[in-house]
Order: C-alpha cells, then structure tokens, then sequence
C-alpha cells in the first residue's frame, strides 16, 4: 500500500491536537446539487413569472414527483423536516407521551416537546439503530399516545413488529423519514409505513432543497389538515377554519429540490460505489466495521457509517475522530450524545440512561465518514490510510498527552 501520509505524520498532527490544512477538507454532508445549468434554469422561470412562494408550480411539481416515487397518495412539503414533524404530530391530535429513539437528531425529541407532549426514550436495537420492538412494549404507559420510529441513517425500522404493537395497543404510529428518501423496507418504499412518514430535504440531506421537509401518508383527511396548517388555517381567500402558521416551502426551495431528485439515482450510484470503496479500505483495519446496510433494500448510502471497538483497534472513538479532524477529514457523530443526555431532557430525566445501555453504546462507537459525489476515490483511500496508521500507532497516540 502506498502511503500518502507518514505513521509520524498522523501522530504527530494528533498529539498536537490539529494541524494546519494541507489540502481542502473533506466534509460529512456535502449538499447533492444535481445539475446546475437545469436549477438556474428553473430559477429564471421563476423570476419570469413572479410567483415566489405560496403553493407555486415548482412547490405542486415537486410535491408531485415525490407521492409517484414513493408510491403514496399524498405529499406535502414545508419549510424544514421539523417544521414538518412538529406540524405532523399537531395535526394528528397526539397528547400524552410519545416513544421515540434517544439515538436520534435532536429534532425528534424537540418536535414532541414543542407541541406540549414529553418524548418518552426507548432504546434501539444495535443491528439496526431503531427501536427496539421489546423495549417499546416496557415503555407504554396508560398515557402512551403514539409511537415516533426513526429510520436511522436510512435503515428500515422493524415495521411489521411495530405496527403490530400500536394496533394492540391502540396507539398512532408515524416515522421520521428525514435520512431516507429512496430507500425500502421489504421491497416497498420508505414513507407508506405507519399513518404518515416526515422526510427532511435539508441541504445535507440525500434529496435536498436548501432547507425543507415532507409529510408524506395515504390518510386524505390528515393531508387537507396538514395543507391548512401550513398556511395559517387559510381555506381559500379570507376564510380562516383552523389554528395553523407559516410551514410553506418557497418555490426557489422546491427548484433546488426537483433539481436534486433528477439527480438521485446518480447520487445513489456514487455513494454506493464509495461504501464499496470503504468496505475495501477498511476491510484489514482491526477494531473498525462499517454499519451494515439492509441487503436487498434499495439505499441511498447517504451516512457512511463505521463503528469503532476501542477492544481491538486499541483506539477510542474520540481520539479517531481527533486523528481525522487533524488530517482535515471533518467527520462526525451522529448521534452523540444520545437525546436524553442534552437539554432540556437531561434536567427533566436525569436517570433516563438507565433504560438506554445499547444507545449509550451505540452513540460512543459511532464514527460518520465522507460520502457522496464530490468525495473522489483517492480520498476514501487516503481516509482508509489514516484510520489503519492511526490504528497501527495506536499505543502512541493513546500515551500522548492531550
Ligand atoms: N430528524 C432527523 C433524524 C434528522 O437527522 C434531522 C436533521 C431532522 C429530523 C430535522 O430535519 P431539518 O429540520 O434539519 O430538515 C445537520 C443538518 O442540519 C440536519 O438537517 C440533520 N438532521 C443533521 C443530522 O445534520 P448539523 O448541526 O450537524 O449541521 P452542520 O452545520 O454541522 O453541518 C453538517 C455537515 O454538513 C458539516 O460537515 C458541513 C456540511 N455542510 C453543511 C451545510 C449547511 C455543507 O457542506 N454545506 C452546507 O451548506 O445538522
């Protein structure tokens, strides 16, 4: 193997706790832009006809394209994937308790708090990183009203199990979608499971409009809800039926987002390339796997993600993540700590950790690397070169003072 960074170099650029850049860095969630010329384009058309915001043709084409991808009768868009989950769970009369993951982005557990319910942390089940099914049952409680899955780093909840549990228990169930758009679970596409499923088109997203986010469901009734909550309640001209705010996309958001679903299925073909290329470059590194993907499923590969066993690679999550922020490799990880562990959940539980030993675990191994089309196959070998000299000099870095 040819080296391009020296075993000194990395210890080195760790010991002193960050380098100087020598070569751009290399980010987690490098926007997927799609085709510049098509966005510009629609850009123009936009500014030609004056029509900016408000249920505009690029927000109607949009919306469209994506309920006939994902095989669902309804998709509303909104301004951000909280924004749209906070607007979910109002529409749907939740009240109570809520199950959610604490290994989460901490908007799940923010969207149940801000609309007046407490978020109530299961914990996962370390092969898949969603809800564990068991530790859902433990949590119910008479005032239980819903179940929150997260499809975490786009990997399928256990839906069948799932669904299975709310009907007994008479209780909703919905998913947070946002890292899934374009995977399947059983052959069928995320964002038809549950009553409805939110997907976040944040710009770091794998199908991204700047900002934005989706309902999607085949529930007709709580679409029109949903529609009329967006835009404070309006049904027609003057005419207000409903409590609502302002959750509207923009047209110029919904430009972007049609630019970059046209560009998903080469995004996808990237990025799978690129977990073929880690899969490779991290096969001999003792102590570092990469998170398993769900054979047969399709995939969007947007989180590269690798676990760390600090038993075999003598090194432990933190200090690796050091070693490659050194190198200007600005990886992350998601999801550290786990919810219950920031505020406000922490003061309003502070024992929460005892019902939540494999998020603990999960959150302290979690290393999410570089991926999509502007990360080039020298740098996935390079970052490959880092983590097995890190590794190989793990006794020196380990003994290195902070
Ligand atoms: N549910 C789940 C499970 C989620 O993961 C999220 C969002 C939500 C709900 C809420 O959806 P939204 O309301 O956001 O639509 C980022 C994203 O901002 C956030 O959308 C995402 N999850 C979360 C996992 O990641 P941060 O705080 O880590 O972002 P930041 O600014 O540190 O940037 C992340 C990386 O992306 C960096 O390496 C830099 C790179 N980046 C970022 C931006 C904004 C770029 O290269 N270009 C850019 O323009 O939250």
């Amino acid at each position: 193997m040819q080296m391009r960074v020296s075993s000194k170099s990395v210890a080195d650029l760790a010991i002193r706790g960050g380098a100087p850049a020598f070569r751009e860095a290399l980010h987690v969630g490098r926007p997927n832009l799609g085709n510049r010329e098509d966005f510009l384009r629609r850009v123009n058309q936009m500014l030609d006809r004056n029509w900016l915001s408000n249920d505009g043709p690029f927000v109607q084409d949009f919306e469209a394209r994506i309920a006939e991808r994902l095989g669902v009768r309804h998709c509303a868009v909104f301004t951000n994937g909280t924004v749209a989950l906070e607007l979910l769970i109002l529409a749907m009369g939740l009240h109570g308790e809520v199950i959610v993951p604490s290994f989460t982005f901490i908007a799940t557990a923010h969207a149940v708090l801000r609309q007046g319910l407490v978020p109530v942390f299961c914990d996962v089940d370390p092969s898949t990183a969603c809800l564990d099914p068991a530790q859902v049952e433990r949590r119910i409680t008479p005032r239980t009203s819903a179940i929150l899955g997260v499809h975490c780093w786009g990997r399928a909840c256990p839906v069948d199990t799932l669904a299975e549990i709310a009907s007994r228990h008479r209780l909703a169930l919905l998913y947070d979608a946002s890292h899934a758009f374009g995977n399947s679970c059983g052959g069928r596409m995320i964002g038809g499971f549950g009553r409805a499923e939110v997907f976040s088109f944040h710009c770091t997203k794998f199908l991204q409009s700047f900002e934005g986010g989706a309902v999607v469901t085949d529930d007709d009734e709580l679409d029109a809800k949903l529609r009329l909550i967006r835009n404070f309640g309006f049904n027609g001209v003057d005419n207000v039926v409903s409590i609502g705010t302002n959750g509207k996309m923009t047209e110029v958001a919904a430009a972007m987002g049609i630019t970059s679903l046209e560009s998903a299925d080469e995004v996808v073909a990237v990025n799978t390339r690129n977990r073929r290329l880690y899969e490779d470059a991290l096969k001999d590194v003792p102590g570092i796997s990469l998170f398993r993907s769900d054979v047969g499923e399709q995939q969007n590969h947007q989180y590269l993600v690798a676990l760390v066993a600090p038993s075999e690679s003598g090194l432990s999550r933190d200090l690796l993540v050091d070693v490659l922020h050194a190198e200007n490799v600005l990886a992350r990880r998601y999801f550290h700590p786990g919810c219950h562990r920031m505020e406000p959940y922490r003061t309003m539980d502070p024992a929460a950790g005892r019902f939540l030993p494999q998020t603990e675990r999960l959150s302290s191994a979690v290393i999410v690397l570089p991926t999509g089309p502007q990360l080039q196959p020298d740098d996935i070998a390079l970052i490959g070169d880092i983590l097995s000299l890190a590794v190989d000099n793990a006794g020196l870095l380990s003994s290195a003072p902070s």
